[in-house]
């Protein structure tokens, strides 16, 4: 009986040990459109409307349909382009501040079907969607909230129209995964004849909770962008930097389109109460449409380098935009360098050194929560440590001498983001040596440090807002500086 009670006991001892529960979410987690939408991480943005006939970067709205003329349209160009530089989708200005529509709306005159390319049978956005589809691509539309064609512009009937043409974009062209909501809002413009000034106030004008209720209604599953979200933020700048300290958290209440926030975009709320990460728009080229004068000023690979690692590897996803030329072509100048950016990125990232490495950690949760699942080559896998503890340090062990120069970080972000400081050190001379230091990871950070060879590398979460839940760590040497 003794006997039988004592294996009782180890039978409910070891049933316990076997089930450590994993940590609850910590604040804010992402929605299953915004994980999705951190997957992409690099994807298209094309600028295209009157304004690349116009030569201008804002059409004041009283452009002539009949300039809308591309010689050699070809979307599939475009896609085929985006894809092969590894991109995961392409976002459209399906209508810029001028007004002119990409695609035939019912509510309007301005639009291609009043201009002489295809006789205005054609449809961009179509053409756009079919050619995303044929490569694998996501689709996503750009809508201009400012329209300096129309004539109810600042008027309430203006929000209908606007809403009219956003059901049109998001019931024809099948699925979205992004709708951009722009913050510009300059003033003025032709307003269908009226030559004037007109201002709105930004907080309340747009009534954005029922615009934002039509993209739920119809796409469930896109992601909507703005200054201040409410899925993805603006990430205060133009430049293609994304910031160093970068919370997927904001205080979005506090915020509204167009508001004056450059540097809360930039590193988010560290005690925001919603998830909304940032996103890096960015253009290869000096303007956001095609200018022949700007085709020697195209953004060189090694560049285009610099972009990625100061966007993806800064916790933000990049949406880089390519601005097709008056044939309707993406410039060869542009597809170049893409092509070519997308060879550097391959051998940047050739051979991650850490996988299947011995992983080790001081502490761990338990069972199930090792440090071996940082380098299992599972997203669903990760190492943390009791609720109590709230940093920890983790030891990849090379097999042997081995040099290493970049590192990608990642947070479960499932549970929400955590930490707010790590440190990496080597094992060089007999002891541990630092390498560089950092504040939030999040979905993924990236990081450069001078080429190091060692035995062994540290990474140390100095602090975390709750015990740290780290998924993935890969190590690089790579061939650039
Ligand atoms: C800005 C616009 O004014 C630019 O023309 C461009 O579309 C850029 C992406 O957003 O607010």
């Amino acid at each position: 009986m003794k006997k039988l009670v004592i294996i009782f006991y180890a039978l409910v001892i070891f049933t316990a040990c076997e089930k450590v529960s994993p940590p609850v979410a910590f604040g804010p987690v992402p929605s299953e459109r915004q994980l999705a939408w951190h997957e992409m991480e690099y994807y298209m943005f094309v600028h295209f409307t009157v304004n690349t006939f116009t030569d201008k970067e804002w059409g004041y709205g009283d452009e002539k349909e009949s300039v809308f003329n591309p010689s050699e349209l070809d979307c599939r160009q475009w896609a085929k382009v985006a894809r092969d530089a590894g991109m995961k989708g392409i976002i459209i200005t399906a209508k810029h501040h001028d007004g002119f529509c990409l695609w035939p709306s019912q509510f309007t005159e301005h639009s291609v079907k009043n201009s002489p390319w295809k006789n205005g049978k054609g449809d961009v956005v179509k053409e756009l969607r079919e050619a995303c589809d044929e490569y694998g691509l996501k689709f996503g539309v750009y809508l201009s909230p400012w329209d300096r064609n129309s004539s109810v512009y600042a008027t309430p009937e203006y929000l209908t129209y606007y809403r009219n043409q956003l059901r049109e974009l998001l019931t024809n062209y099948g699925d979205i995964f992004e709708v951009w909501f722009d913050g510009a809002n300059g003033g003025d413009g032709y307003y269908g004849g009226a030559r004037e000034t007109r201002k709105i106030d930004n907080k309340v004008y747009y009534d954005w909770t029922n615009t934002h209720n039509i993209v739920r209604e119809l796409q469930p599953a896109a992601v909507m962008f703005s200054d201040a979200g409410p899925d993805i933020r603006w990430v205060g700048n133009e430049s293609g930097m994304g910031s160093l300290t970068n919370w997927c958290k904001l205080k979005r209440d506090e915020m509204y389109p167009g508001g004056d926030f450059a540097r809360i975009l930039g590193e988010g709320h560290e005690d925001g109460n919603y998830w909304v990460p940032a996103e890096v728009d960015v253009s290869i080229r000096p303007g956001w449409f095609y200018h022949q004068a700007q085709d020697s000023l195209v953004r060189s690979p090694e560049n285009l380098m610099e972009l990625y690692y100061s966007s993806v590897g800064r916790n933000s996803n990049l949406l880089l935009n390519v601005p097709p030329d008056r044939r309707g072509l993406l410039h060869e100048n542009d597809v170049r360098s893409l092509l070519a950016f997308r060879d550097l990125l391959g051998k940047e990232f050739e051979t991650d050194l850490a996988a299947g490495k011995k992983a080790t950690s001081t502490s761990f949760r338990g069972k199930g929560y090792e440090a071996k699942n940082v380098n299992d080559g599972n997203p669903e896998t990760y190492w943390t440590t009791i609720d109590s503890q709230t940093n920890g340090e983790i030891v990849i062990n090379f097999d042997a001498e081995t040099e290493v120069n970049r590192i990608v970080l990642q947070e479960y972000i499932k549970l929400g983001q955590r930490v707010q400081e790590f440190k990496l050190s080597a094992y060089t001379n007999g002891g541990w040596n630092p390498v560089i230091e950092g504040t939030t990871i999040g979905h993924k950070i990236i990081r450069k440090f001078p080429v190091i060879k060692t035995t062994q590398i540290k990474i140390s979460i100095s602090k975390s807002k709750a015990c740290p839940v780290i998924s993935n760590i890969e190590l690089y040497r790579s061939p650039g500086n």
